[in-house]
């Protein structure tokens, strides 16, 4: 969802990235070009930020996010009363399957090398065991690569037909994180841990934003960490806007909008603290990323156990 961007600009085309949460998104006005989308219900909003692109899940209204809190702690209340899983307030310090699905064109195009993905497996780790600053969260999940395939087929590398493709190639249960390398006006797509729907159940990521990739400002692979973050059930840091609840994190201040590049210093809301801007959930450059907040790390273990565990 994440990051918007234009790429037509530098080859592609601008879209923020709106995950849906369910399911695929829809494109915005500007995305005539945009790939076929998935069923979607309503019309992202677009964003400025992450070069333009579309939102990068579906658009949660702040009755959406109610409804999923609410039943997330159903959830988890259950759970725990039957004796499963981690006790409240613990991680759950998973180690998550990673299938990548190379969708490259029958011309090759978007055939990402073996040695890109371990780097890509490797940012997942240094990304999610918080290394990239002393402020951020170690989450206690960690990322191995299970299986790697490569389809050559120019409508699925355009991320067409996407459900149907996706349920072809997907491995794994709710506890694998599926990852289709594509090539679309999206930096990436993510379906929500709540969506329930198996199937399609992953990210779909633009596969030249993996490290060593040509999407300028976007190629240092945390892309993937933004998707896997909504895949883990986290919102933007914008998600809400200048409101007390916002991301449904405690320790992210509230943001009014998607940050594009690394503006430090940034306090779009009036709100207590800076916006963060260095937070894998906002829009800002990857190289701007450095990461998730002690309050994230637990929403993700406590979603982890309601839905994926
Ligand atoms: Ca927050
Ligand atoms: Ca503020
Ligand atoms: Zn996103």
């Amino acid at each position: 969802m994440g990051r918007s961007r234009t790429f037509k600009a530098a080859g592609v085309a601008a879209l923020s990235a709106v995950a849906l949460a369910i399911t695929p998104f829809a494109p915005s006005s500007a995305l005539s070009a945009a790939p076929v989308l998935d069923c979607l219900s309503e019309t992202p909003t677009s964003a400025a930020a992450r070069g333009g692109r579309p939102l990068d899940h579906e658009p949660m209204s702040a009755a959406d996010v109610a409804a999923v809190e609410k039943k997330t702690k159903d959830l988890l209340a259950r759970k725990r009363a039957e004796g499963y899983y981690v006790r409240q307030g613990a991680l759950a310090a998973a180690t998550v399957p990673v299938y990548v699905h190379v969708m490259a064109a029958a011309n090759g195009r978007g055939d990402v090398t073996d040695q890109q993905i371990a780097q890509q497996i490797a940012v997942l780790n240094e990304t999610f065991a918080g290394r990239e600053s002393s402020q951020a969260a170690n989450t206690g999940f960690t990322f191995q690569l299970a299986g790697v395939d490569r389809f050559y087929n120019d409508r699925w590398h355009r991320d067409e037909q996407s459900s149907t493709y996706r349920a072809k190639t997907r491995k794994g249960g709710m506890n694998a994180l599926n990852i289709w390398l594509v090539e679309f006006d999206y930096l990436g797509i993510a379906t929500f841990p709540w969506s329930g729907n198996q199937r399609i159940d992953g990210i779909r990521v633009h596969y030249d934003s993996l490290p060593g990739g040509g999407i300028a400002n976007y190629n240092l692979g945390e892309t993937t960490t933004h998707e896997a973050g909504h895949w883990f059930g986290l919102y933007h840091t914008f998600q809400g806007g200048c409101t007390t609840k916002n991301d449904e994190v405690a320790d992210t201040p509230a943001q009014s909008s998607p940050t594009d590049g690394c503006p430090e210093g940034r306090d779009s809301c009036s709100l207590p603290g800076v916006d963060p801007i260095h937070n894998y959930m906002d829009y800002s450059y990857d190289s701007c990323y450095n990461q998730f907040s002690p309050g994230q790390s637990q929403r993700m273990s406590d979603m982890w156990t309601a839905y994926r565990a």
